[in-house]
């Protein structure tokens, strides 16, 4: 992508209105723009960031054996009446009338829709053990939308929900999810730790958090220190064999969110320099809840014996727009933000140093093409800005290589690698330095 053709307003100054630093450095890479509150339009940059969070969530989920469809945004009163939820959900739920005084809602998550489809779409205990999903926009009427994407009032989400035959089915479809979620979040280069959690509004008794640590972290959470250095599954793992050791390994430190934290059993269970009280991010979260759809709503099966059985059910979210923002505030310096290569929104910048000078424009050219030709995705600044603005636009978006191009590093066969992330610089042959970031990139793009 040539920059001269792109859609990039980065800002030079730190917008006021932003309190955290990912919101900040979203706005000020030209990621979002706020069109309400709570409301965001992606521009490119922060498309191509949201995109890849996107396809890395679908990946792991498809391993999983879970099944992506696609449902509306916007949802009948009447399912939620069924469910006993439409006048729970409170303040938080956006009503709509349509033209012909039928109520609506967007949705803000979609427990009794998906029950709805499996319901009126299986009979037999065949059709049990099924999991599906939909990345799609949420709707939730916060109180107080804030941190930009982090608590937004529309959101993209990862939902998903499962339905089973039996209690143990349920609890080990729980368990793909959950080694699903480390996976996934790992892949994104994030530190996720599990949390026993509260289920407010969705119900159910079991329950986990994916929390990210970081200071700016709307949650106070408590656990042992081991569980940062735990291994998370490795991209060969067995879906359908025996998941147990995976989750007793992770649940068996002491992890808490604070409306689960108790103090008592934490000093007792963890030696105190051990102990860890911390602030952090919602990523994810996972529940099982049994029948609490599926019995008022009547999703039930045949079972062999002929017998009605009421599916067990559980959901599992991924905060798909927040993660953008969790990104950042995990990995950014004074300069920008540093883009892990796996959801970078361009893997490579290419830095002209003097737009117009034709020997520079021919290098340039040359290097995009190969490296675009080697599957590199390169965002090439050609335009007449100076050095020192373009340098500076580069650090603020944080693309993880920068190639440098100028006239007198050519005039040596020459041009500078820079790492974002560590910010070493390499002077290479033209040739070695192509080379050197074709690997690099290649390499680092599925670490886990
Ligand atoms: N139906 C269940 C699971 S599919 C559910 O809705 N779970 S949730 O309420 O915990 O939301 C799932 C994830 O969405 C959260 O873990 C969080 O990462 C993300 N999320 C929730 N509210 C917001 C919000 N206001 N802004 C951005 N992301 C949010």
């Amino acid at each position: 992508m040539h920059l001269s053709r792109y859609f990039l307003p980065v800002l030079r100054e730190t917008p006021s209105e932003a309190e955290i630093i990912s919101h900040q450095l979203m706005l000020r890479a030209g990621m979002v723009r706020q069109s309400a509150a709570g409301i965001y339009s992606w521009l490119p940059l922060g498309h191509r960031v949201l995109r890849k969070i996107e396809q890395i969530v679908r990946e792991e989920q498809d391993r999983a054996g879970a099944v992506e469809l696609l449902m509306p945004t916007l949802q009948s009163a009447k399912i939620w009446r069924e469910s006993g939820r439409y006048e729970a959900y409170g303040k938080e739920m956006l009503r709509i009338t349509d033209r012909h005084d039928r109520e609506m809602l967007y949705g803000p998550t979609n427990e009794e829709l998906i029950t709805e489809i499996f319901r009126d779409s299986v009979k037999s205990y065949k059709d049990a053990g099924k999991t599906l999903y939909h990345i799609q926009w949420k709707f939730r009427d916060e109180i107080r939308p804030r941190f930009g994407v982090m608590r937004g009032r529309e959101f993209l989400m990862k939902d998903a929900y499962s339905f089973d035959l039996t209690p143990d089915d349920a609890r080990r479809t729980y368990y793909r999810m959950f080694a699903a979620y480390l996976r996934t979040f790992a892949r994104m280069g994030l530190k996720s730790i599990p949390m026993a959690a509260d289920t407010g509004p969705i119900g159910g008794d079991l329950s986990h958090e994916f929390i990210i640590l970081a200071k700016t972290g709307e949650s106070e959470v408590f656990c042992h220190k081991d569980l940062l250095d735990l291994d998370v599954p490795p991209v060969d793992i067995d879906y359908d064999g025996n998941l147990t050791p995976i989750i007793d390994a992770w649940t068996g430190p002491y992890a808490a969110t604070d409306e689960k934290h108790e103090p008592e059993q934490f000093n007792a269970e963890v030696p105190t320099d051990k102990q860890m009280s911390a602030r952090g991010i919602e990523v994810g979260h996972i529940f099982f809840f049994g029948t609490k759809y599926s019995e008022p709503m009547g999703a039930r099966v045949q079972g062999k014996d002929g017998q009605w059985q009421t599916l067990q059910m559980g959901s599992y979210g991924v905060g798909v727009s927040r993660l953008v923002a969790a990104v950042i505030e995990a990995s950014h310096d004074d300069d920008g933000i540093i883009w892990p290569v796996a959801v970078a929104p361009f893997e490579v910048g290419l830095i002209n140093l003097r737009s117009g000078d034709t020997a520079t424009d021919a290098a340039c050219d040359e290097l995009y093409t190969k490296l675009t030709n080697a599957g590199i995705e390169v965002l090439y600044d050609d335009t007449d800005e100076r050095a020192g603005a373009k340098f500076s636009a580069m650090d603020v978006i944080g693309l993880p290589f920068q190639v440098v191009v100028g006239p007198k590093g050519l005039k040596n066969g020459e041009i500078e690698v820079k790492r974002r992330g560590s910010g070493a610089r390499d002077t290479l042959a033209i040739e070695a330095g192509l080379n050197h970031v074709i690997e690099a990139v290649k390499a680092e793009r599925m670490l886990v």
